[in-house]
């Protein structure tokens, strides 16, 4: 019995899912799609839908499709296509089909389910996907106010540590009538929490996700229907700081970006059963304290939290509030409003600690036994006001003692007061931290691991890649980037989860993005990234290194604003996100021109800050080389990425319909390309500038080397890599980013697996067998000055990921079919695994490739995603020697690079090759 399900999804927007039924004998299963935000509010009029067509029967694809968008779910239901009916549409597209109905309304609500027609039969969506359009004009808020409370409590402080006392708001209304509909759209900032009648709204946690507030504030949207009743109801709110009251007050105003005291505005839209409405927004009667149980929240500093000042029933009707005060009006923050289009953070995990050992300090030491993002959780029992401070560390001194000094002036510390009544449990609200070890101090007994759960906090985002091979280091790596990268998912992707930083470095994610992309849905968190780097940048054009640019790094270099262009050419490459490049192109283009024009000299860009970054350095206890011959020309770094810049440019030219900017990126990319290698290409010995791995690593990636020399200059690097650096990394931040694609791609995935597998230094293995459970921001992280040594970093993951799924696995999406349309499975069965086993959820379905060697023989099943097909590569030139699903390979086929190249639509394989060739 061959089945059919579709699953439905809208892309960007948040929302949920439907599936679908095929007929003929074709069975359901519903699928909740987790990848899209909360549906409820979403700021774009055409929104693009897309569904997933799942199936048993091999070969699925899809000839037609029909979708229709309705009102109101009777009328969906009813088949009354009120908003829109596509009609039957004879196309191939199941992603990324853009509304193109009736003109969507303010708050307008859209139910909506497809007919798709496929070759093996038609499948409707069983289930009805929903979706609401926010508040899309400005004039919609306008009689709502901002409210806050602009005042410091005595033990606040406005300084280089700053302290500010959560602010609890509480409001009574009273509802007339029976509720039908009620949706309540947030702006708290920094963070907020939001209540009604004592019970929390969503499971979000740190919401929000942070942005540069003065050039726009993200609001939240949720149902609240079910919340309300007929008569009294509470509505209660909690601000902390967030990155609004910034962590650093009043301290370098210079550079760092602050905002204000915390403040917030809401409205919240109730529909009668009688047909009739009503608005609840803030204003001055809405009730205030900044008088309750978290005495501090700052990020950096952790969290203070006194429950013996907790206000029982604060957020419900039955609360005293002769102490409160009435809110106060304040200045809105200055950005414009958005619907928050990415989701946010939750708890996503949560970790038991491993161990807890004395100390002779009388404290104890709390091992959770991995670096992690997040909180503890604390249960205890006590006396009132007994307190507890936990300090937050990633790893241990040798004596046993927290290692604090690479923390800088980041206190990471909580500190909890006991009520003294029976059991109490407390998580903190408005804070996290990365670490590994917690010192407990004050704790009333003798604490055990059950005392204790971390929580591990990071984006809502699915996990889509998994990644098992025969290399065990190879593995450890693997879990460690996972464990890297969901920590640092923060709203923005961070450099750092523990330190005085935590800021979202463009350059820390040029390539890694890309490698990201296949363990992690990131699609809405990078479009929303993207979003933030436009609203940084400067009147004439000019890009910070650091966006939201809380740091203020306006230093014009190319690799780390650059990341503007790479991130995009991800998202279109990984997700088949067009709309994203139309979208920022014209803000890319302008950041582009003001380089041209104020750092082009003799067709080179002379402009450049960071070098290679990170490089190992000569002496094990530095962070950055001083030696030469370790360093990379600026002039080149900057020249040569300035070249790929326009190599992308010209295809997003084509994408956004400004095909008339062609000529100018071709005409410099030739002049570039020229003056490069005239200036930095060392003809009679085949090297570039100094001959550092990433002096010649960036050429031959991107194309800038001559053809006839191109073989020359790839062995000479290949020679630096193997013998002089004997199969050792020598590359910082940039190089690394095209290191392991590039050996491979030129034919030595041994190399580059050799540079994988290494567990001496530096290596990312040697981070593993020196205990890493993450990985670290220096090649020498555990001898390095402690000034800047994250043991949390993802930098230094080049294109390590990348080329675990595309070289490795062999999954990688056809450049011409962006979004794994057509998937290329070409992984290098030679470079030195055994075996690989992984999966990909791209948007069209999992792609699975799990390969196995014997001596002469591979074994290879696949999965390819019904509605894609594949170019599967085999280590053979004889179809004689190959076998897919049983059966011989007759026809269909070809002869590539003295590979055999079949061409295979959607299903499973088995593929079987003998007398493979090594
Ligand atoms: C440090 C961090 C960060 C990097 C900058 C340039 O602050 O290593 O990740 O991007 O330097």
């Amino acid at each position: 019995m061959k089945k059919i399900v579709l699953h439905t999804f809208i892309l960007i927007v948040s929302f949920c899912f439907s599936l679908a039924k095929a007929q003929n004998k074709i069975s359901v299963t519903n699928l909740q799609c987790e990848m899209l935000n909360n549906p409820e509010g979403i700021d774009v009029l055409q929104p693009r839908l897309s569904w997933q067509i799942k199936s048993d029967a091999n070969d699925v694809k899809q000839t037609a499709y029909q979708i229709i968008v309705a009102s109101t779910l009777e009328n969906l239901n009813a088949n009354k296509a009120d908003l829109w009916d596509s009609g039957k549409v004879t196309s191939d597209a199941s992603v990324n089909v853009v509304y193109n109905g009736k003109k969507l309304k303010d708050r307008q609500n859209a139910f909506w389910k497809v007919t798709v027609f496929t070759d093996k039969g038609e499948a409707k969506s069983a289930e009805n996907a929903h979706f609401s359009i926010g508040i899309l004009t400005y004039a919609d808020w306008k009689s709502t106010r901002w409210i806050g409370y602009e005042k410091l409590s005595k033990d606040d402080s406005i300084s280089q540590y700053s302290k500010l006392s959560a602010r609890y708001f509480r409001k009574e209304i009273d509802l007339k009538k029976q509720v039908k509909n009620a949706k309540v759209y947030i702006m708290g900032m920094g963070l907020y929490e939001l209540y009604i009648n004592g019970n929390k709204i969503g499971n979000q946690v740190l919401a929000p996700v942070p942005t540069d507030y003065t050039k726009n504030v993200k609001y939240n949207v949720f149902d609240v229907t079910s919340q309300l009743k007929e008569g009294k109801n509470m509505l209660g709110t909690i601000l902390g700081n967030g990155r609004f009251f910034a962590m650093r007050q009043d301290y370098k105003p210079y550079k760092i970006k602050s905002f204000g005291l915390p403040k917030m505005a809401l409205q919240l839209f109730v529909e009668y059963t009688d047909g009739s409405s009503e608005v609840i927004r803030t204003d001055d009667t809405w009730k205030l304290t900044t008088d309750g149980p978290i005495l501090s929240n700052n990020e950096y500093d952790g969290e203070e939290y006194d429950a013996r000042k907790e206000m029982k029933g604060w957020n419900t009707i039955n609360f005293d509030d002769k102490n409160w005060v009435n809110a106060r009006y304040v200045q809105e923050p200055g950005g414009f409003y958005e619907a928050q289009m990415t989701p946010n953070m939750k708890i996503k995990d949560e970790v038991k600690p491993i161990s807890i050992k004395a100390t002779p300090r009388g404290t104890y030491i709390l091992d959770i036994g991995q670096n992690m993002v997040g909180w503890l959780q604390l249960k205890v029992k006590g006396k009132s006001g007994d307190q507890i401070t936990m300090k937050f560390a990633e790893s241990l001194q040798k004596d046993g003692s927290l290692y604090i000094a690479n923390l800088r002036d980041a206190k990471t510390t909580d500190v909890y007061t006991l009520k003294g009544e029976g059991e109490e449990i407390w998580e903190p609200r408005f804070i996290f931290h990365g670490f590994r070890f917690v010192e407990i101090s004050g704790f009333p007994g003798k604490p055990t691991v059950d005392n204790f759960v971390g929580k591990v906090v990071y984006d809502d985002i699915k996990t889509t890649g998994t990644f098992e091979s025969s290399d065990a280091i190879m593995n450890q790596i693997f879990k460690n980037a996972w464990w890297g990268i969901r920590g640092n998912y923060k709203g923005m992707p961070i450099d750092c989860p523990q330190r005085n930083e935590r800021q979202p470095w463009l350059g820390d994610r040029t390539t890694g993005a890309y490698g990201e992309s296949f363990l992690f849905d990131n699609q809405t968190l990078y479009a929303k990234w993207l979003d933030d780097i436009k609203y940084s940048q400067t009147q004439d054009g000019g890009l910070p290194d650091v966006a939201p640019a809380f740091w203020r790094y306006y230093g014009d270099n190319v690799t780390w604003p650059g990341t503007y262009i790479t991130v995009a050419d991800m998202l279109y490459q990984q997700f088949g996100d067009a709309a994203v490049v139309k979208k920022q192109y014209p803000y890319m283009k302008k950041w582009m021109v003001y380089m041209e024009e104020n750092y082009l000299q003799n067709d080179l860009m002379d402009k450049d800050k960071y070098g290679d970054w990170c490089v190992p350095p000569e002496s094990l206890e530095l962070i950055r080389s001083k030696d030469p011959a370790r360093l990379t020309d600026g002039q080149l770094l900057s020249s040569a990425f300035y070249y790929e810049l326009l190599i992308i440019m010209k295809k997003f030219a084509v994408i956004a319909n400004a095909d008339a900017d062609i000529a100018h990126y071709d005409d410099l990319a030739v002049r570039i390309k020229k003056a490069f290698n005239a200036k930095f290409l060392n003809t009679g010995k085949n090297y570039y500038a100094n001959n550092t791995v990433t002096a010649n690593v960036l050429p031959l990636a991107f194309g800038l080397v001559p053809e006839n020399l191109k073989d020359k200059v790839f062995q000479n690097m290949a020679h630096e890599v193997e013998e002089t650096k004997q199969g050792h990394i020598s590359t910082g931040v940039i190089g690394t980013q095209f290191l392991m694609r590039t050996l491979t791609n030129f034919g030595r995935g041994d190399l580059a697996y050799k540079l994988a597998s290494n567990k001496t230094y530096p290596s990312w293995g040697f981070m593993v067998e020196n205990g890493a459970t993450t990985i670290w921001e220096l090649w020498n992280g555990n001898t390095a000055d402690p000034s800047m040594n994250s043991q949390n970093h993802v930098m230094l993951l080049g294109d390590l990921l990348i080329w675990y799924y595309e070289n490795m696995a062999g999954i990688k999406s056809n450049p011409e079919t962006p979004g794994f349309k057509q998937i290329i499975m070409k992984p290098d069965f030679n470079a030195g695994l055994t075996f690989v086993n992984a999966s990909y959820e791209s948007i069209y379905g999992t792609i699975k490739s799990d390969w196995k060697k014997n001596k002469n023989t591979l074994e290879w099943k696949i999965s390819i995603p019904a509605n894609t097909s594949a170019l599967v590569y085999l280590p053979t030139v004889n179809a004689s020697d190959v076998k897919v699903n049983k059966g011989k390979v007759s026809k269909n086929y070809k002869i590539e690079n003295n590979k055999l190249v079949l061409e295979l639509s959607s299903g499973t394989y088995q593929i079987n090759v003998n007398n493979i060739k090594q």
